[in-house]
């Protein structure tokens, strides 16, 4: 793994249906995740912030909430991502709302292009986040990333990074998906995106789940871990804005993160959608940390392996 890191904080909310993700790099930071991440020994650089155009909070038009505004916040950080990548550095996006995935992740599947890497992405979120504008019931933009990566959207978003589709929708395994959109559930299904929903997961284990989700990477695999707080279950997590109930404990959480650790693969992260505004005390900032913390090797126990059945 990656011991450069570099922290881009992106405080916006441009693409969310409530004010106040704009606020999560900062709280992010007073959480620690930087001496958190310098006590692995890790060398840590943090970026600041990005900026862009202010939220001007608009009615959809036609399908779309703050559009311009969206390609130009991720247009942004797309350059900035990239030009992580391109130092040899791991970028972690502190989000802001999660439209942001699209130019963090399209620079990230451009640098896979580049150097001949096979991307995964992990996205772990409540959300398919695969709307398109005829399909989504909000207009917020935070509900497609997926879809717009894929190919499914206006040009100037799909666009983002050179080749559209951004990414082929057979790289992407979600998890913890508990709220599809009725039209947004077809589009997921002919797309072939593969989904370990919470119902798999009740049945499955977290185990599992996570050794279907990992399968198939190899030494040449970039490994992007798309974090949307709200994947946790809002009992722990309520610092976001669109919470959906019956998500992930905190043990199968950090069993998630444990076992991503153990690939050592992870070569990029995007944490998104925090929401200081909601939040009580820091708590879900600071349990975001907490579990990046297991994500770049906080375990229990020094282990030589995994422990097997
Ligand atoms: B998030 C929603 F209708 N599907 O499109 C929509 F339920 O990035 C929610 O995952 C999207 O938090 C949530 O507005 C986006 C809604
Ligand atoms: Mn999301
Ligand atoms: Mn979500
Ligand atoms: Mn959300």
């Amino acid at each position: 793994m990656q011991h450069h890191i570099s922290l881009i904080g992106v405080p916006t909310d441009i693409g969310a249906g409530a004010r106040g993700a704009s606020m999560g790099p900062e709280a992010l930071r007073v959480a620690g995740i930087r001496s958190v991440l310098e006590s692995h020994g890790l060398d840590v650089l943090d970026r600041g912030n990005l900026s862009g155009p202010p939220n001007p909070w608009l009615a959809p038009a036609e399908g779309y909430r703050h559009l311009a505004e969206v390609v130009e916040w991720n247009q942004t950080l797309h350059e900035a991502v990239r030009a992580e990548l391109a130092q040899a550095r791991m970028p972690i996006v502190l989000g802001g709302d999660h439209c942001l995935g699209l130019g963090s992740i399209s620079a990230v599947a451009r640098h896979c292009r580049e150097t001949g890497k096979k991307l995964r992405v992990l996205w772990l979120d409540a959300h398919a986040d695969f709307n398109t504008a005829a399909l989504t019931p909000s207009g917020n933009i935070h509900g497609m990333p997926v879809a717009l990566l894929c190919g499914h959207g206006p040009a100037p978003l799909t666009g983002i990074g050179g080749t559209t589709p951004a990414i082929d929708a057979g790289v992407v395994r979600q998890i913890g998906i508990r709220s599809v959109d009725a039209g947004e559930k077809r589009l997921v299904h002919e797309a072939g995106l593969e989904v370990f929903d919470m119902r798999y997961i009740d049945e499955m284990g977290m185990r599992h789940t996570m050794e279907q989700a990992l399968m198939g990477m190899d030494h040449n695999t970039h490994l992007h871990v798309s974090f949307d707080v709200d994947f946790l279950d809002p009992e722990i997590a309520p610092g976001v804005g669109t919470t959906v109930p019956g998500g992930p404990t905190y043990r199968e959480a950090q069993l998630c993160m444990e076992m991503i650790a153990d690939t050592g693969r992870l070569a990029s992260l995007d944490v998104m959608e925090l929401n200081p505004a909601l939040d009580v005390r820091n708590r879900t900032a600071e349990l975001a940390v907490d579990l990046i913390e297991s994500l770049f090797g906080k375990s229990t126990l020094m282990r030589k392996t995994a422990p097997r059945a």
